[in-house]
């Protein structure tokens, strides 16, 4: 981490998937102490509220294949911005959803602020799936399905071009951690981009401290820094259980927090993004919880 100030920004966004109440992620970590448990790092913290988001009962999905796609477009549009805004003033962006549909505002922002100093960004993307899809090979129409592939620059225009430079950010730099659900659609687009996919059979053959290692190596290599953006459903249930689609066979309590330390032990994370927390199916915000515990081993918690 490069800043000592954090700001916190919310977007409580549950248009991207088909179950309600990740649009509670961002309270659901309020509550569970974040803001107490950053300052006890000594670092500075600021809490910037929430980024605007449409309630689905106001808004007709239309498009069967992208659904919600202007409202999410507008919404990622804002985030960019404010994104934007938090590195501009030297802060370091730490944004809670919220479905996994806002990736594409954040990584828009922190590409586009980059960008503009000719830097490139790389991207590390914790999460039991691949979020590769598009509107045409999405068997739902969620876009909390879509996120990675658009930042990548395949799918629809609204986000794809999101951010100042298209791709948001080169395959080369982006990287897959703790995959395990592929739509047999989406597995094309995962194979043809030729992104650096670490399942989680590649965790449990060769440790989390190995695919971690050489995926920060791949989101660093000839870039400035690179994102993680943490869907807390890449962890196990047992250690998440109330996120927006869980999947048996994920991180453990360990290797989970090992994902977040050497991220921060690299002195090349530029922002955190913690997604898809869903209170309603949670057991007393125990994934709450455990995302602010994680989100300080992101910002250089350590044991000894
Ligand atoms: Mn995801």
């Amino acid at each position: 981490m490069m800043s000592r100030k954090v700001s916190a920004l919310g977007v409580p966004m549950d248009l991207g998937g088909g179950r309600r109440g990740v649009d509670m992620g961002p309270s659901a970590m309020r509550i569970a102490g974040l803001e107490r448990a950053v300052r006890s790092l000594g670092l500075e913290f600021e809490d910037l509220g929430n980024v605007h988001v449409d309630a689905p009962e106001r808004r007709d999905p239309r498009d069967p294949h992208a659904r919600f796609l202007s409202e999410i477009a507008a919404c990622c549009r804002e985030l960019r911005d404010e994104v934007q805004q938090i590195l501009s003033a030297g802060s370091f962006p730490l944004v809670i959803g919220g479905d996994h549909s806002i990736a594409v505002g954040t990584v828009a922002g922190i590409s586009s602020f980059h960008h503009a100093r000719n830097e490139r960004v790389g991207l590390i993307w914790f999460d039991a799936h691949s979020d590769m899809n598009t509107p045409r090979t999405s068997p739902s129409g969620n876009i909390h399905g879509m996120p990675l592939a658009s930042v990548l620059g395949f799918g629809p225009e609204e986000l794809v071009q999101c951010g100042s430079r298209t791709p948001m950010v080169d395959v080369e730099n982006a990287v897959l951690v703790g995959v395990r659900s592929i739509d047999p659609t989406e597995r094309e687009l995962v194979r043809e981009s030729g992104i650096k996919c670490y399942t989680m059979r590649e965790v449990d053959m060769l440790g989390m401290h190995r695919v971690m290692k050489e995926a920060i190596e791949i989101a660093t290599d000839g870039t400035v820094g690179f994102h993680l953006s943490f869907d807390l459903d890449g962890t196990d249930p047992s250690v998440a259980p109330g996120v927006g689609t869980p999947v048996p066979g994920g991180t453990n309590y360990r290797e989970s927090h090992l994902v977040m330390e050497m991220a921060a032990a690299s002195q090349k994370l530029l922002a955190l993004e913690m997604t898809e927390i869903n209170p309603i199916l949670d057991d007393r915000n125990t994934t709450a919880r455990a995302a602010v515990e994680l989100v300080l081993s992101g910002l250089g918690k350590t044991i000894l």
